[in-house]
């Protein structure tokens, strides 16, 4: 009912609307309206009352609600149910919670803010409130649990998409879970799974994104290897509409990888990619090598050539760039 009443306020646009209409277009008595009203005051929106004459809604607060988002979205899994909370400690630990007890995929749960927001290996995702994007999607693929990982680099090809709509920002991803601008983190996944030995009960796909995290804003020991939208532009931009064109794109990815469409996406990687070509060392559980990355194969697993010219298959693991 709240969402109904804010869809009536944001149609009337400037001009006042009567606690009189709401209550005979929705149904519902004066009091229930006014009540909805205080509430939607209490979420930040700015409403202004005028006796006799009623409502107008003044501004809209830059948060993540789901009515904000579903409002504009045009996906048809991915985002069908989206779950807000103003702070959390990590989205893809609600996300694991809600999967277990039978969520459906697709289901998005998004906050504001994350107090212990995680990275791969135990390491801390920076999560300030209302600065950035911190979410996590539940996908239930009907796929063996090896082809998991596949689903990282198309969440990344998604998050380089969304990145490349905004002017003069090229993304750039680093294998296998991170988006580059000019050198800098800027976006990370963090993909977790929960499978038996031939089939996947559920993936959880955390993805962050720094918008408007100004430099001040980073943790010291991030601050010159990290940047936000903000930082590379100068301005401030709408978290909601980044949300929803990512949103988008990734259900445009997953579907059609569902559909068993994948090398388009390794191409799409290939050209996004911070990786290829370049010199690197690898360290994974039980891997520990250099070489040149040469490719990645159509399961999405790094091909790397090794000082004797052997070539080396990674699937997982960490990345680090190694000097000529
Ligand atoms: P990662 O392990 O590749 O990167 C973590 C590393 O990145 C940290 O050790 C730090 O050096 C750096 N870092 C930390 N915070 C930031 C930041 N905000 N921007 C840039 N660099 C940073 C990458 O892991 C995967 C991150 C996924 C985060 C999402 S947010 C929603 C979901 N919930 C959750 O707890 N994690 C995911």
């Amino acid at each position: 009912m709240k969402d109904e009443i804010l869809n009536l306020l944001k149609k009337s646009e400037r001009s006042f609307l009567s606690g009189e209409e709401i209550s005979s277009r929705l149904q519902v008595s004066r009091t229930a309206v006014w009540k909805h009203i205080q509430a939607l005051r209490e979420d930040g929106y700015t409403i202004e009352s005028r006796s006799k004459v009623g409502y107008r809604l003044v501004t809209v607060p830059d948060r993540l609600y789901p009515g904000e988002i579903t409002a504009g979205l045009k996906t048809r899994v991915i985002g069908s149910r989206i779950v807000h909370f103003d702070t959390i400690g990590s989205t893809n630990d609600k996300g694991k919670e809600l999967a277990a007890n039978g969520a459906p995929e697709g289901l998005v749960i998004v906050a504001e803010e994350q107090t212990t927001g995680r990275g791969r290996l135990g390491r801390t995702w920076s999560s300030p409130k209302g600065r950035g994007i911190w979410m996590s999607v539940i996908l239930r693929p009907e796929i063996n649990p090896m082809d998991a990982p596949k689903l990282t680099l198309l969440t990344a090809v998604a998050l380089a998409r969304t990145f490349d709509s905004y002017p003069g920002i090229q993304p750039g991803i680093k294998w296998p879970n991170d988006v580059f601008i000019k050198g800098k983190k800027i976006a990370g996944v963090l993909t977790e799974m929960n499978a038996e030995l031939e089939r996947i009960n559920y993936v959880v796909v955390g993805i962050g994104v720094n918008v408007n995290t100004s430099r001040a804003e980073l943790p010291p020991e991030i601050e010159n290897i990290a940047t936000s939208l903000y930082i590379e532009t100068g301005k401030s931009w709408s978290r909601k509409d980044f949300l929803t064109k990512l949103l988008e794109e990734l259900e445009a990815l997953y579907l059609s990888f569902k559909m068993g469409e994948y090398a388009a996406v390794v191409e799409e990687w290939k050209k996004y990619s911070v990786t290829l070509n370049k010199k690197i060392k690898v360290t994974s559980p039980g891997v520990a090598l250099e070489g040149t990355a040469v490719d990645l194969d159509d399961d999405g697993a790094l091909i790397v050539r090794t000082r004797d010219g052997s070539l080396k298959r990674v699937v997982a693991g960490e990345i680090t760039f190694a000097s000529r």
